[in-house]
C-alpha cells in the first residue's frame, strides 16, 4: 500500500496528489503524508496557491473503515481537513470517482471544488451508523444549506456533478480533468485574473430561520429508533447553528466518538466488510473464468424471466426456452414487463430497453441452446425434472458450456450426475424477486471445476449481484438457516406462543416482517410439500410440530388462499388474527398432550437467535460456508435479517459465545437432537475467540 502524498511545486503552485489504492481511503498512512506535504507547501514561501487531486480512480472515498474501533492515530482525519481550512494558501481541491464520506469532507475544506463530469459526491457514514465527523455537519449546511445538507447525510446517497454544481457543493464542472482545470485557475489566479470564493461570503448566507425549520423537519422524519445516527446528524447540524465554531466542531466529534463504538455501527462496517469478503476466492485467484455471452434460460417463470433481464442488462444475448409457445409466450412477456417498469423508473432508456430486447431470443426446445456458454435452468423446482432437463442439456450443450440449476435447496451433485460432465455443472441460488435481490448463493458440487466456480462468480459482479459460495447440503447456507429459525418458532408456538406474539417479537427485534408473516406471503404449501418429501426419511426421535400442515390439511394456505395463519379479508394485504388458528393450535397441543406456557417476546428472540447461529456453526465445521461473515451476508441480503445486527453469527458474538453456549445446553435438555451445541462454541469459547475471528 503507498499511501503518499506526492508534492510538485512551479510558478507559485504547489500540486498535492494524493495516492492510496485503490479508493485513496484517508488511512493513517495518507493522512500523515498529506499533513506533510501541506505543511511543505505552507512553509515554502515560492508556493501561493495549492492544488489537491488524486491519483487512480478516484479521490478519497471517505476514511479508512478498517481503523475503526482501533486506537485512533495522529493525525486525525478532523485535525487534517482543520489545517486545511486554516490554510494562509488557497487550497484547490480536483474531484473525480467517488468523493464520499472523510473524501468529501476534505474537499469542503478546501477553498474551491472543481468536479469532473461523472463525479459522484456524497456522505454514506449514515449507512454505516456513523455520522460525518470531520467537518461535514458543520461545513455543509454553511454551503448548500441545511435542508440539503440534512437531505445528504440523512439519505446517504451520492449526487452528480451537476447537481452538486446546482447546490453550490461544487464551484464548476470541468470540461475534461479537474486537476488541470485546478492548475488554469491557479494560474488565472495567480495572474490576477480570476477570483477565489471567500470563505465568508458562505457564512452571510445563513438563514437562521430555514435552518432551524429544516431540523425540525428532519427531527419530525426520524424513523427507525433502532438506529441513533439520524438523531445525531440532526443535532450536530442544529450544534452548526447556535454554538460558536469550535465547540460545534467538538459536538460533532463527540457525537461520531459516540456512534463509532456502539453495536450498531460495528455491525454495519461488518456488513459492509462482509460483502467484498465474500467475492474473496483464494482458491480461483489464478483461474481464468470462462467466456460467457450467449446465456440460455430453461423456465421463463418469475425465476427465469427475472435472470434473463438481468444478463440482457448485463449486455449478455440470451435464449429463453420454455416447453411450449404459450408458456414461452408467458416468459418473453415478464421480460418485456421488468423493461417497461425500468424505463418508466428511469432506469432504462428507450435506446437501452430496444438494444436489451434485441438482444432476446425464445425457443420451445433445448436444442436452441446448442451454442450458448452457459445455460441456467429454472424450471420447477423437482429433482426427476431438472435432472431430465440436465440430462437433455447434456446431449445439446456445446462442450465447455456451463450449466447451472437455480435450485434453492436441491443436491446440485443429484442433478450433475444426470450429465457426463458434473465439471460443468453448478447452482446458482438466484433470490426472488431477482432485479430487487442482489444475493447469488453459488452453490458448488463435488465435482465442479474451478474455472466454472470462477464464471459463476465473474458473472454475478457482471450483472451486479453479491455472489456468496456455499457447498452442497439440504437448504444451503440461507434455507438451511431459514429452516432453523422456523424450527425454534414452530417448537414455541407448540409450547404455548401465538403466531401473532412470535411474528412480532422478531419484528420487534428488527425483522421487516415475523416468521408467520412471511410464511402466509410465501405460500405454506411449498414448505408443507418439502415436509411431506422429507417425511420418509424424518427422524422419529426428532420433535415435529405438525401444526402447519395442520392448517394446510385445512385449506389454509396462506394469503393466495385468503387466509393462513392469519386471515386475509377480501385478500387484504395485511393480515388478521385468527381465533381458528388459535383453536386449530391448542387442538394440537391437546393431542401432543402439551400444556401451553407462558412464553415471553425476550424468549422468542433469544431461542431464533440460538437457533440460527448454532445451525451457522454447523455449516461453517462442514465446510458448507467457508467464512461466518459469509452467513451473515446471506441472511443480510437474502432474509431480511437487520443489517445493524450484522447477521446471525456477528449477533453471537455480540451477544457472548458463553452466554449462548449455555442457552443452547439448557434448550438441548427439552430436545436434544435440534439444539445440541456444534462443537465450534466449545473451540471458540476455549480459545477466547469469536465467530469474527474466523473471517479471514
Ligand atoms: N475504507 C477502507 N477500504 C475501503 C473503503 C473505505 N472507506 N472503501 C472501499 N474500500 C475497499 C474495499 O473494501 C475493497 O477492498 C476496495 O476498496 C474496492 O472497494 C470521517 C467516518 C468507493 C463506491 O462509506 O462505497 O469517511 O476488497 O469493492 O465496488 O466522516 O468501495 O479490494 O480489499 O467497494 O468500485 C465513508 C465506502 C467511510 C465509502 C467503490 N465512505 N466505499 O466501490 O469497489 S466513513 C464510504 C464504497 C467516513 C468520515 C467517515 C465503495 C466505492 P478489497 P469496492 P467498488
Amino acid at each position: 500500500m503507498t499511501e503518499e502524498a506526492g508534492i510538485a511545486i512551479g510558478d507559485g503552485i504547489a500540486t498535492i496528489t494524493l495516492d492510496n489504492p485503490p479508493v485513496n481511503a484517508l488511512g493513517a498512512g495518507l493522512r500523515g503524508a498529506l499533513m506533510t506535504a501541506l505543511g511543505a507547501a505552507l512553509h515554502d514561501p515560492g508556493v501561493q496557491v495549492i492544488v489537491l487531486t488524486a491519483a487512480g480512480r478516484t479521490w478519497p472515498a471517505g476514511a479508512d473503515i478498517r481503523e475503526f474501533g482501533r486506537p485512533p492515530e495522529a493525525p486525525s482525519l478532523p485535525e487534517l481537513c482543520q489545517a486545511v481550512a486554516g490554510s494562509a494558501k488557497p487550497v484547490i481541491a480536483a474531484l473525480h470517482g467517488m468523493v464520499l464520506g472523510g473524501g468529501l469532507e476534505l474537499a469542503l475544506a478546501a477553498r474551491v471544488r472543481l468536479a469532473e463530469p461523472g463525479t459522484e459526491l456524497g456522505l454514506p457514514e449514515v449507512t454505516l451508523g456513523i455520522l460525518p465527523g470531520a467537518g461535514g455537519t458543520q461545513r455543509l449546511p454553511r454551503l448548500i444549506g441545511a435542508k440539503r445538507a440534512l437531505g445528504l447525510m440523512l439519505s446517504g446517497l451520492p449526487i452528480g456533478a451537476a447537481r452538486a454544481e446546482e447546490l453550490g457543493l461544487v464551484d464548476a464542472v470541468t470540461e475534461g480533468g479537474s486537476a488541470a482545470a485546478a492548475e488554469r485557475l491557479a494560474r488565472a489566479y495567480l495572474a490576477g485574473e480570476a477570483e477565489l470564493p471567500e470563505v465568508e461570503e458562505q457564512r452571510r448566507r445563513v438563514d437562521p430561520g430555514a435552518w432551524l425549520l429544516a431540523v425540525a423537519a428532519a427531527r419530525s422524519g426520524l424513523g427507525d429508533p433502532q438506529l441513533p445516527a439520524p438523531g445525531r446528524i440532526i443535532d450536530c447540524v442544529e450544534a452548526a447553528l447556535l454554538l460558536p465554531e469550535d465547540e460545534g466542531f467538538a459536538f460533532e466529534r463527540a457525537a461520531f466518538e459516540d456512534l463509532v463504538a456502539t453495536s450498531e455501527a460495528a455491525a454495519l462496517r461488518h456488513a459492509f466488510l462482509a460483502e467484498r469478503r465474500a467475492a474473496k476466492q483464494p482458491d480461483l485467484a489464478h483461474v481464468k473464468p470462462r467466456e460467457i455471452h450467449n446465456v440460455g434460460v430453461v423456465g421463463g417463470g418469475l425465476m427465469g424471466a427475472g435472470i434473463a433481464t438481468a444478463l440482457l442488462g448485463a449486455g449478455c444475448s440470451v435464449t429463453l426456452v420454455e416447453r411450449d409457445g404459450e408458456a414461452l409466450a408467458a416468459g418473453l412477456a415478464r421480460v418485456a414487463t421488468h423493461h417497461e417498469r425500468a424505463v418508466a423508473k428511469g432506469r432504462l432508456s428507450p435506446e437501452a430497453r430496444e438494444a436489451e430486447w434485441a438482444r432476446l431470443a425464445g425457443a420451445t426446445g433445448l436444442a436452441a441452446l446448442a451454442g450458448s456458454d452457459l445455460v441456467i435452468e429454472a424450471a420447477y423446482e423437482d429433482e426427476a425434472v431438472k435432472a431430465g432437463i440436465f440430462a437433455e442439456l447434456d446431449r445439446v450443450a456445446r462442450p465447455g458450456a456451463v450449466l447451472a440449476t437455480n435450485t434453492s435447496y436441491l443436491d446440485v451433485n443429484r442433478i450433475a450426475a444426470a450429465t457426463a460432465r458434473p465439471g460443468d455443472v453448478i447452482g446458482l441460488h438466484f433470490f426472488s424477486p431477482v432485479q430487487a435481490m442482489r444475493l447469488v448463493e453459488v452453490v458448488v458440487g463435488a465435482e465442479t471445476a474451478p474455472d466454472v466456480i470462477a464464471s459463476a462468480f465473474a458473472l454475478a459482479r457482471r450483472i451486479g449481484k453479491v455472489a456468496v459460495r456455499a457447498g452442497v447440503c439440504d437448504g444451503f447456507i440461507g434455507n438451511r438457516i431459514l429452516t432453523a429459525y422456523r424450527t425454534a418458532a414452530d417448537f414455541l408456538l407448540e409450547d404455548g406462543a401465538s403466531p401473532y406474539e412470535i411474528d412480532r417479537a422478531m419484528v420487534a427485534w428488527g425483522f421487516p416482517a415475523g416468521p408467520y408473516q412471511v410464511l402466509d406471503m410465501a405460500g405454506l404449501d411449498i414448505s408443507w410439500a418439502r415436509r411431506r418429501r422429507l417425511a420418509a426419511t424424518r427422524d422419529p426421535a426428532r420433535r415435529y410440530v405438525a401444526i402447519g400442515d395442520r392448517l394446510c390439511e385445512a385449506g389454509r394456505l396462506g394469503r393466495k388462499a385468503g387466509k393462513g395463519y392469519y386471515l386475509y379479508p377480501e385478500r387484504a394485504w395485511q393480515g388478521v388474527e385468527d381465533p381458528d388458528v388459535l383453536a386449530l393450535i391448542a387442538a394440537e397441543r391437546e393431542a401432543r398432550g402439551i400444556v401451553a406456557r407462558e412464553v415471553t417476546a425476550a424468549e422468542i428472540q433469544d431461542r431464533v437467535l440460538a437457533a440460527m447461529a448454532n445451525e451457522g456453526a454447523r455449516i461453517l465445521e462442514e465446510g458448507i460456508a467457508a467464512r461466518p461473515s459469509d452467513i451473515d451476508l446471506v441472511m443480510l441480503l437474502g432474509y431480511g435479517f437487520p443489517r445493524w445486527r450484522g447477521g446471525p453469527m456477528l449477533a453471537a458474538d455480540q451477544a457472548g459465545l458463553l452466554a449462548l453456549r449455555k442457552r443452547l445446553v439448557d434448550y438441548a435438555r427439552e430436545e436434544e437432537a435440534f439444539w445440541r451445541p456444534a462443537a465450534l462454541w466449545e473451540e471458540l469459547i476455549k480459545n477466547g475467540r469469536k465467530f469474527a475471528d474466523l473471517n479471514d
